[in-house]
């Protein structure tokens, strides 16, 4: 099994923890999002998206991180990650699909305000705007020209900060009921919503996370597990690569 992921890309994370908790080895291919590794031509032949997360297994090639993880639990079910219940199933789907259509993409402005517009600053525009024209999604494309040229303002990311604490108060009330996002066990609405609540934790929305006492025990309790180990960039490592989501 060969995973082309990025240390911290959240979507990446999402894989690696799954991986982790079913005790899967697997060989790394690592990209510098920073460095546009995504656009080298050689790994947009395999993912002509210029997206992380990609795996590959069994001669399979998989994109999207929620169905690598249901891929997974389908592919490697020794360690099961979903409920056995049907209705449960399909309640922890509904939380990964709005983790991976919503959250997903409302970490990003915020991300990139705090960690990417600042460091391309330092860099040549018109080299790092040459790059940003090899991304395949024009809607990528403006995010990183935005970033590239200082845009990003404040307002662009108050709106996705108010889809993030809502998230949040969602969080909190399916902890009021499941001890595990995904029900009694650890399972892949866990796996695919810590790295977006420690993503929250560091744009700088630590208070917010506190205001959820479930949501912070949930996420300390997680962040024990060995696979939170083994699949997180340790605290403070952002300030050596820089988060891009
Ligand atoms: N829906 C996709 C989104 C993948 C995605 O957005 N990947 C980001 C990292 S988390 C990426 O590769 N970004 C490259 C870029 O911004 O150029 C998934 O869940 O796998």
């Amino acid at each position: 099994m060969r995973l082309f992921h990025s240390t911290h890309s959240t979507c990446s994370q999402k894989v690696r923890l799954c991986l982790a908790e079913k005790g899967l080895t697997w060989e790394s291919v690592h990209l510098n999002l920073r460095q546009f590794d995504q656009v080298r031509p050689d790994f947009l032949a395999i993912n002509p998206a210029g997206l992380v997360p990609v795996l590959e297994d069994l001669g399979v090639v998989l994109t999207e991180s929620r169905i690598i993880n249901e891929y997974l639990e389908d592919a490697y079910p020794q360690v099961g990650m979903l409920p056995t219940n049907a209705a449960e199933r399909a309640r922890v789907r509904i939380l990964t699909r709005h983790i991976d259509g919503v959250i997903s993409e409302a970490v990003k402005l915020p991300s990139f305000a705090k960690n990417i517009q600042p460091s391309l600053q330092n860099d040549d525009r018109a080299a790092v705007l040459s790059k940003i024209e090899r991304i395949p999604d024009p809607a990528i494309q403006s995010r990183w020209r935005l970033a590239a040229t200082g845009g990003i303002q404040a307002v662009h990311v108050e709106e996705a900060m108010t889809t993030l604490k809502k998230w949040l108060d969602e969080l909190e009330e399916t902890l009021t009921h499941h001890e595990w996002l995904s029900g009694e066990c650890v399972g892949l609405a866990d796996v695919d919503a810590i790295p977006f609540v420690q993503r929250i934790l560091r744009i700088d929305m630590g208070a917010d996370v506190q205001a959820h006492p479930r949501v912070n025990a949930w996420f300390e309790r997680y962040a024990q597990r060995p696979a939170f180990l083994a699949a997180m960039p340790a605290l403070g490592s952002e300030s050596q690569v820089p988060v891009i989501s």
